[in-house]
């Protein structure tokens, strides 16, 4: 399952925000220091394909959220390091503080979520220095007992990213890919991890929710945000809580008169999802309405393992049409007779929205 992981300085906001995405009433799960929680993804191709069809069971994709329960030892990378569920997320989230409330003390004194949120990039590139400086280390051990290419090639690597981290580079600036990707997994280093910033405004600013460049400028974060591949989602948790103890409707008018499309909490739910390189396609039908997660590039025939390995052993052809033209046609039916229900064999790239049934032998 992909596995996102809160992180940030003392009284951010996060276990707020985790409770609120996770629902944490379904009794989280986790080991010593963490806590583990399950986030919906939320979809409204699903929520229309489930009206439509009206099936027995609604399976949303879903996102594993991981917080710091001890208090205390949130904040700072340091902390991080030695934690299973911080080292092996596939992404993580850094909650920063951008509401005022004299109420809750902030550890440097003042509020400045420009200065906290490159704080924390700079105690990951420190973490992972020391990760990298460790092991290069070790190599010059073992190149001296006998050289290989594949230490070499390490080698050119770490040095890579120790010049990087050095120039106070994070590791997922570099776009490393394929082989390079491979090499480093091991090393869970943590600012190789997709980053995604949620800011917490003020109650009096959540007019700057809108977008990140609005509230981008309210918090003089404009400078940190600009820099290539850093997202961002800003929110007030104060008010994502209160419209959490809403009903529906009046969550939907709410958050309409503040001019947004959706909570914040569903916008880190799905942010982290996006950021992960992550997309959904569907599965419909009387019993189950299903959006099943794969990486983007995903084949028909990996898209079919997903579901069951029967299905992938036994493919013969995945039926397929997009939700758009499903949507605009109301059937399968009308579908296949326009020509939008395709037949597509092992190799196809299964797009975000797809509607698969997939053909197989039993
Ligand atoms: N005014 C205001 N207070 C907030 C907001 N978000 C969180 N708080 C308060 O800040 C305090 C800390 O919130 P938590 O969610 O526990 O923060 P945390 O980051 O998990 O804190 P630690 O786990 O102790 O590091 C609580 O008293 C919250 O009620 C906000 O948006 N506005
Ligand atoms: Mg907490």
């Amino acid at each position: 399952m992909l596995h996102a992981a809160l992180i940030g300085f003392p009284s951010t906001g996060k276990s707020t925000l985790f409770q609120l995405m996770t629902s944490a009433k379904d009794a989280p799960r986790g080991k010593g220091d963490t806590v583990i929680g399950i986030s919906k993804v939320p979809d409204v191709r699903l929520d229309k394909l489930t009206a439509m069809f009206n099936p027995r069971k609604t399976v949303p994709a879903t996102i594993e959220f991981t917080d710091l329960v001890a208090p205390g030892r949130s904040g700072g990378a340091a902390a991080l390091v030695d934690v299973a569920g911080y080292k092996n997320a596939d992404a993580l989230v850094h909650v920063v503080r951008a509401f005022r409330d004299p109420a809750v003390p902030h550890p440097s004194g003042s509020v400045d979520p420009a200065r906290d949120a490159q704080a924390m990039e700079d105690e990951l590139i420190l973490a992972d220095l020391g990760v990298v400086e460790r092991r290069l280390e070790r190599m010059e051990k073992d190149l001296k007992r006998g050289k290989s290419a594949e230490l070499d090639k390490e080698k050119d690597l770490l040095l890579r990213c120790k010049s990087a981290l050095e120039n106070g580079q994070p590791l997922r600036a570099l776009g490393l890919a394929g082989e390079d990707l491979r090499r480093l997994r091991g090393f869970q280093l943590l600012s190789a991890k997709p980053l995604l910033v949620v800011i917490n405004l003020d109650e009096a600013d959540v007019d700057a929710a809108v977008s990140v460049e609005q509230a981008a400028e309210r918090t003089g974060m404009k400078a940190f945000l600009s820099r290539e591949g850093t997202r961002a989602v800003p929110l007030c948790a104060k008010i994502e809580l209160e419209i959490a103890a809403l009903e529906p409707a009046d969550a939907e008018a709410f958050l309409k008169d503040m001019g947004l499309s959706e909570s914040g909490l569903n916008r880190v739910i799905r942010g982290s999802y996006d950021l992960l390189g992550y997309m959904s396609f569907l599965t419909v039908g009387e019993d189950e309405c299903r959006a099943w997660s794969i990486r983007r590039g995903t084949s028909a025939l990996d898209a079919a393992g997903e579901i069951h390995s029967d299905i992938q052993r036994g493919f013969i052809r995945a039926e397929v049409v997009g939700y758009d033209a499903f949507m605009a046609r109301g059937t399968m039916a009308a579908c296949r007779d326009n020509g939008e229900l395709r037949l597509e064999g092992k190799e196809y790239i299964v797009q975000d929205g797809d509607i698969i049934n997939f053909r197989h032998a039993t």
